[in-house]
């Protein structure tokens, strides 16, 4: 199976958990929309539910679909939030970001009884930290941020290239109007003490370390799904 089957076998193992009458967080990232087209299938023959989109394109994309959604604020607490990663790692501690989403996912996970990650199996590692690690900013003394930054991580043994994400030729700005740093610190052996360190940096608004908010894995391999609990 090719990385879009894998990414449509967790998306539908996902789908079949959700039931009529449910608030639904939509992810971001293109596993995210494989569980949006799945969805909108599920809707067309009379599921009936409401989501919350994470992000401009995943409410885009609800809506070339029909999936019906309501800004957050309408509905402000969910029953399971479906989103993808870019790293799984243990205890389900996650990487999110990739997508420049993280401030929404975050948000809108944090309103879920449950957080269904679904994922290839590419994204399952032993320790987080060989993808980037994004970091959202304000764009107010954006290097004086990057400085402190980089100060906190040295305190926790971390270090490596700090780059601010482009689009085009500037620099990419997120939903919320911030900007993303992607840190490559390689390795994170204590996501919860970097993740606290980072949240201290005044000029972070937050990070792609998602720490005690996934419920459960759902990881599509060449094997087959695979369900993983913290
Ligand atoms: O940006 C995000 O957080 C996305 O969910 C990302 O983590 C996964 O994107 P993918 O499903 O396209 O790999």
């Amino acid at each position: 199976a090719d990385a879009a089957e894998l990414k449509t076998a967790a998306a539908r193992a996902a789908a079949d958990e959700i039931r009529d009458g449910m608030r639904v967080g939509i992810g971001t990232g293109s596993t995210a929309e494989a569980f949006v087209r799945v969805l909108a299938e599920r809707v067309s023959g009379g599921l009936s539910i409401v989501g919350v989109a994470t992000s401009e394109r995943t409410e885009a994309l609800c809506r070339a679909c029909s999936v019906p959604t309501v800004p957050l604020d309408e509905c402000p607490e969910l029953d399971v939030t479906v989103d993808g990663a870019d790293e799984i790692g243990p205890g389900l501690a996650l990487i999110k970001g990739g997508g420049g989403a993280l401030l929404r996912e975050k948000i809108v996970a944090s309103a879920s009884k449950r957080m269904i990650v679904i994922a290839d199996g590419t994204k399952v590692v032993e320790m987080l930290g060989a993808f980037p690690l994004p970091i959202e900013v304000n764009g107010f003394g954006v290097f004086a941020t990057y400085l402190q930054i980089r100060k906190v991580a040295a305190s926790l043994g971390l270090s490596g290239d700090i780059t601010v994400r482009k689009a085009g030729e500037g620099p990419f700005i997120t939903d919320g109007g911030h900007l993303i740093l992607d840190a490559s610190f390689r390795r994170i052996p204590d996501p919860e003490a970097l993740s606290r360190a980072l949240l201290d940096v005044p000029g972070v608004v937050q990070h792609g370390l998602f720490i005690g908010l996934a419920s459960e894995a759902i990881v599509a391999g060449s094997g087959g799904l695979s369900r993983i609990k913290p």
